[in-house]
């Protein structure tokens, strides 16, 4: 420790009228925080200003990011901010690196009051990449809209912010820095953890690994094939993985967490995990997975590239659920999913007659409901699954259990798969991604077609593609209720029932860091058991066609095709 008091500043500042957090956080291209003055440090002070100073006194708080460009930069002011607002404690993954998920699991292992998430999950890295911060609270997981409107308030009028210039931490050493601060009686702590470590402890509680182990490196053991793309989850397939379930070093590619994740989007999906695809294709493994950049999305696959689209992975794991040891000991509350994933896990809960939420999109949704014991597994369209375990979605945690349902089934993942639908139906499922399309474009084709199917006389009406018959059973903008405290989330996107069940949801993106993302989602349901195996794409073709007629999308935005499929 320095024997002088480190000074403690309150400088000047104007405030930006752009920092409202999206469905996760604020999300910007790296120069805008680089070359806004005070960007970053508004954001960061309208954070701590949000929390109610006795709360943040003498508090811990959790600092991680997904390892991207300016990760450490940024970790760097944070550090500094944090001891000059009143924290305690800051606890900080090796390097700067955690998981999302890690951080999650690492709040609630500290009792910190929260923590600071850096990342832009799936978005490209590196300087002319994106970067994004998120603030999540006790219960670890992403802060609810009170919250992040309390903040974006703040940001808007802020004047001022604490800092500390002269603090500097070393993030390669792991272990406990102490600094002494001008007019504070206890000195600031630091404390850089394994995250890997902590969260290998979590698993290890809820899965069964001995049965793992023998299932990836015992005799006659399956071939995995991992993907970390990069991102953050790199150091914990390994040590999980590799080291730990005895999984051969070929079983993981791409672990090295780079700022950049070398020039590729980290995004698990068949557009961008391309490589891991081709790989799979070849047919010597038997399953096959790919992260996100922050380690909180996955995408399953099985022998040959089998394809399993996240809305049955949830449905298949709720299946199952009893595959997880963890399940067999706390009980199943119910099951969860957000309102444009298809209803592949709802056929589930009503099978086994177990509550169903159905949320708005992002997985803030989710943690009221886990926090009241009312919901145990969950998942999005968009490649996230997880469970009450922790407050976040959790990558890895859905390829253990993945492989748990293996391990037990002794199946194939394809197999597995067409079993379920044999005995559910099948929702084929798509989403059309439309990105960097004109904001005002975008907003005033939403608005028009809410005024056309709202409308009474939208009810009712028949569209027909080829011999193919819809009929509109109700549309609506979709609003949501929370079950535990009431709070009223409204415009959560735009959704056409059918009487079939078969669905199509209109959204705007809420993550996107310039212009606006128009998604359309398309969720057709099949029960006939000679028509669950066919490609999706051709059995959803004529959805796709009303969706778009409806919309007159390609019209209204110059677009003749989306941007990616997934
Ligand atoms: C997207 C997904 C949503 C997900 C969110 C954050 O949001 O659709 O399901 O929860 O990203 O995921 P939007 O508003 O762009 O559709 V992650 O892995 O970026 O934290
Ligand atoms: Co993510």
């Amino acid at each position: 420790m320095d024997d002088s008091p480190l000074q403690v500043l309150t400088l000047p500042t104007a405030p930006y009228p752009d920092q409202r957090p999206g469905s996760s956080g604020l999300r910007r291209k790296v120069f805008v925080f680089q070359s806004k003055r005070n960007y970053l440090h508004n954001f960061i002070q309208s954070i701590f200003s949000s929390i109610d100073l006795r709360d943040r006194q003498g508090s811990t708080m959790v600092v991680g990011g997904d390892g991207r460009y300016f990760n450490r930069t940024a970790i760097g002011v944070i550090v500094q901010m944090a001891a000059a607002n009143g924290v305690g404690r800051l606890v900080i993954g090796h390097h700067g690196i955690m998981s999302t998920p890690a951080v999650s699991c690492v709040i609630r292992k500290y009792k910190a009051i929260g923590g600071i998430v850096l990342t832009a999950s799936h978005n490209p890295g590196g300087p002319d990449g994106d970067f994004g911060i998120k603030f999540n609270t006790s219960n670890g997981g992403p802060a609810q809209e009170t919250v992040t409107n309390k903040i974006f308030q703040l940001s808007r009028t802020i004047e001022e912010f604490a800092i500390c210039p002269e603090l500097s931490v070393d993030l390669a050493t792991l272990g406990k820095q102490m600094f002494d601060l001008e007019n504070k009686f206890k000195p600031f702590t630091v404390e850089i953890v394994d995250s890997v470590e902590s969260y290998a402890n979590m698993v290890r509680n809820i899965f069964d690994f001995a049965a793992l182990k023998e299932m990836l490196s015992g005799e006659n053991h399956i071939k995995i094939r991992l993907d970390a793309m990069h991102g953050a989850l790199g150091p914990y397939v390994k040590r999980i993985l590799c080291e730990e379930l005895g999984c051969p070093a070929n079983s993981a590619m791409n672990c090295v967490p780079l700022e950049d994740f070398g020039g590729q989007y980290p995004d698990p999906n068949l557009t961008h995990a391309a490589d891991l695809m081709d790989t799979m294709r070849g047919g010597q493994y038997d399953f096959g997975a790919a992260f996100d950049g922050d380690g909180d999305r996955n995408m399953i696959l099985g022998k040959h590239g089998f394809f399993v689209n996240p809305s049955d992975s949830v449905a298949v794991i709720a299946a199952n659920i009893f595959s997880i040891p963890y399940f067999q000991h706390s009980g199943v509350r119910g099951y969860a999913r957000s309102m444009p994933t298809s209803t592949a896990l709802d056929r589930v809960a009503k099978a086994t007659k177990i509550e169903l939420y159905e949320t708005p999109t992002g997985w803030k949704f989710f943690g009221n409901l886990m926090d009241a014991g009312r919901l145990s597994l969950c998942g999005e369209e968009s490649f996230g699954t997880g469970s009450d375990h922790i407050r976040e979605k959790d990558g890895l945690w859905a390829v253990l259990a993945w492989l748990s349902i293996l391990a037990t089934r002794r199946q194939s993942v394809e197999d597995i798969m067409k079993e379920h639908w044999q005995k559910f139906g099948r929702n084929f499922y798509t989403r059309y991604d439309y990105e960097e399309v004109d904001l005002d474009a975008a907003c005033e084709m939403m608005e028009d077609l809410e005024m056309f199917i709202v409308d009474k006389s939208f009810a009712g009406q028949r569209f027909a593609v080829g011999e193919k018959v819809y009929q509109v059973e109700r549309a609506d903008n979709f609003e949501y209720s929370d079950p535990v405290d009431g709070t009223i989330s409204r415009n959560q996107g735009l959704r056409i029932i059918f009487c079939d069940g078969s669905r199509i949801i209109y959204r705007l993106s809420g993550t996107g860091s310039t212009r606006a993302t128009v998604r359309i989602y398309i969720d057709g349901y099949e029960t006939d058991p000679d028509k669950v195996f066919q490609d999706p794409q051709a059995m959803l073709a004529s959805l796709v066609t009303i969706a778009l007629k409806i919309s007159q999308l390609h019209n209204r935005t110059g677009r003749s095709g989306p941007s990616v499929i997934t």
